[in-house]
């Protein structure tokens, strides 16, 4: 009797491991959307995308005003750098635009001073900082957006930023290889 009793608490905590073990597992595996959350709560997973505040905001002095509006959303940055992009780099960045009629255009105006380039972190990053920078036209963008408050037409648009999560895996490798 003694050893049928051994034997089912063994089963029993044995039972218990596996499960706790296969609950944690998802997090160890996968970092950029860790979630051991309950399912109520899955949906939203931490993110990363990748941000660029263009020449005409970084001229027009409107650096502070755009990080100030990352941060009160909730972002983190967990990179930010100025830089002065090369024609090539632009290039490279762009090439989906290739095709394009504005594609000179763009990379002339991308190229036409310094950038800041940040790795912006949050639930549902990508479309949170899409939502929050407007759309591509300043004029249609809404009220309290980025490209409404800083933009001025559509080629000088004060930012941008990825379109989709692959976009930014893609984007931030280019930009910053070490933040995963
Ligand atoms: P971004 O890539 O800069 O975040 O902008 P977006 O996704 O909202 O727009 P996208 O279609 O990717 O276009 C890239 C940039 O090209 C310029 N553009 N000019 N003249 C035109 O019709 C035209 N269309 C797009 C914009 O500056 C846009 O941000
Ligand atoms: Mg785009």
């Amino acid at each position: 009797m003694r050893n049928v009793i051994m034997s089912l608490l063994t089963i029993a905590v044995g039972a218990l491991a596996v499960i706790m073990y296969t609950r944690k597992g998802c997090c160890t595996r996968n970092h950029l959307h860790c979630s051991t959350t309950s399912s109520a709560e899955s949906t939203s997973m931490k993110e990363k995308t990748f941000a660029m505040i263009k020449p005409d905001a970084v001229k027009a002095g409107n650096v502070g005003h755009i990080i100030s509006m990352i941060e009160d959303n909730g972002f983190t940055i967990v990179g930010m750098e100025k830089i002065q992009l090369s024609q090539e780099k632009a290039e490279q960045f762009y090439a989906v635009h290739k095709e394009r009629p504005f594609f000179n255009e763009l990379v002339q105006f991308v190229t036409s001073g310094p950038v800041v380039i940040m790795a912006l972190e949050k639930d549902n990053a990508v479309k949170a900082w899409r939502d929050l920078m407007g759309a591509t036209d300043p004029q249609k963008a809404a009220e309290g957006t980025v490209r409404k408050l800083y933009g001025t037409n559509i080629g000088n648009n004060a930012t941008h930023g990825s379109d989709a999560p692959e976009t930014a895996r893609q984007e931030l490798a280019l930009f910053f290889p070490d933040v995963r």
